[in-house]
């Protein structure tokens, strides 16, 4: 059954290079839904501005507007737009599964952002932090993700999921950050995986710090 596609434009508020924002412009591609992307000048501080923080109280992008809802976090978006407009493409099959994909939610809000997200951003954006203790643990979360991907195409077993979507952007642009990747084979072949899906779009690169 074809998704009930929005009569308005979904408008989503977000920054090019986040990666929290490209979670969500990801499954918007890969479920082939139109939207209208709206910059956040986040370097200017429009994210403090009173309109902005009446749509997010944490002055954070992504916010997704579909109609009247303003809904921000964008594993919360995720699973708004899959169980609205997915057409139960994205519907798990046990309690299991659902349980298992809320732990890959932890750990994208958790150590994917602040070990291979936060190091990017401290080379891209300067923000001061110990970028030796948040490598080792962007390593330590590596390691553990190659381990459970052996043996396994996507998070959750055999098909994609939210929990492949939340983990992709981070994951891929830790090379960014200063975190390579080479020691993770079973980590590339699954972001492969990803990047070969009908309508992935990716992230834009940034420079990546010199060795
Ligand atoms: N838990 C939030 C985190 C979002 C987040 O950290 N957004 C960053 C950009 S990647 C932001 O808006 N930062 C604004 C600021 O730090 O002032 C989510 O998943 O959406």
């Amino acid at each position: 059954m074809l998704p009930d596609l929005p009569r308005h434009s979904l408008r989503l508020h977000r920054f090019a290079l986040s990666g929290h924002c490209h979670r969500v412009e990801l499954l918007l591609s890969l479920l082939d839904l139109p939207w209208q992307a709206l910059d956040v000048d986040l370097a200017g501080g429009q994210q403090r501005s009173p309109d902005f923080l009446a749509l997010n109280p944490l002055g954070q992008v992504p916010v997704l507007e579909d109609g009247p809802l303003a809904l921000a976090d964008s594993n919360a978006i995720l699973v708004y737009l899959a169980r609205r407009y997915g057409g139960g493409r994205f519907q798990l099959e046990s309690p299991a599964l659902e349980a298992e994909q809320q732990r890959w939610f932890s750990i994208a809000a958790g150590p994917l952002a602040s070990g291979p997200a936060a190091a990017r951003v401290f080379h891209l954006f300067g923000r001061p932090l110990d970028i030796h203790a948040v490598r080792r643990s962007a390593h330590g979360l590596f390691r553990m993700m190659d381990g459970w991907l052996a043996g396994r195409d996507f998070l959750l077993g055999a098909s994609l999921s939210l929990a492949d979507i939340a983990c992709y952007t981070y994951t891929a642009h830790a090379p960014e950050g200063g975190v390579q990747l080479d020691e993770y084979p079973a980590l590339r072949a699954w972001l492969a995986r990803i990047e070969a899906l009908p309508r992935f779009v990716p992230m834009p690169a940034s420079p990546r710090p010199e060795a």
